[in-house]
């Protein structure tokens, strides 16, 4: 089965934002089915439509050959796993993990939107996607 790409982004602004992220991308790079992870820097960035502490964010690359349902309940975990509270929308968060694009599928269900129906407004998401594909794509000679 041909592996999926997919991009995701992590945001936390409780508790300890960069060793939470830290975990977060381990905990993703050692999921089954999944290879191949890239992260980008981390980014500081004031709370957008939120009040609360600065945010750290970053945006990860990765290949799979899960479905988008059975990573999605994956991602679930592991923000349980970091303390993950869920009280009103936008509230400061230890950790938060949005599927921005699962290869070229479009899903419309219930609890998943993707692509990531914000993604595109939220310049906390594009600036690291873009700073990860600069990263990955220089030319070798560089
Ligand atoms: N859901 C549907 N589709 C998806 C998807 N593709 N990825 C559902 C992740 N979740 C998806 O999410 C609310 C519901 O969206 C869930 O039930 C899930 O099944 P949530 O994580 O519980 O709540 P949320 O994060 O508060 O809402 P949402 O809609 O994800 O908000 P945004 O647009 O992601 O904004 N400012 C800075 N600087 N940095 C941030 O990271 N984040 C937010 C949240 C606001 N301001 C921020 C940041
Ligand atoms: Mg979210």
């Amino acid at each position: 089965m041909k592996p999926t790409i997919v991009y995701i982004a992590l945001g936390a602004n409780l508790g300890d934002p960069i060793g939470t992220l830290l975990e977060a991308i381990d905990d993703l790079r050692e999921l089954p089915q999944v290879s191949q992870l890239q992260s980008s820097g981390f980014y500081r960035t004031k709370p957008v439509d939120a009040d609360g502490p600065d945010y750290i964010n970053a945006v990860v690359s990765l290949q799979t050959t899960l479905s988008a349902v059975d990573l999605f309940s994956h991602l679930q975990r592991i923000e349980l796993d970091h303390g993950r509270e869920r009280s009103e929308r936008n509230a400061p968060r230890t950790l938060d993990l949005d599927l921005l694009l699962f290869g070229d599928e479009s899903i419309n269900a219930e609890m998943l939107t993707v692509p990531h129906p914000r993604m595109h407004l939220r310049a906390f998401v594009l600036h690291p996607w873009l700073s990860l594909h600069l990263h990955c794509n220089l030319p070798k000679a560089l």
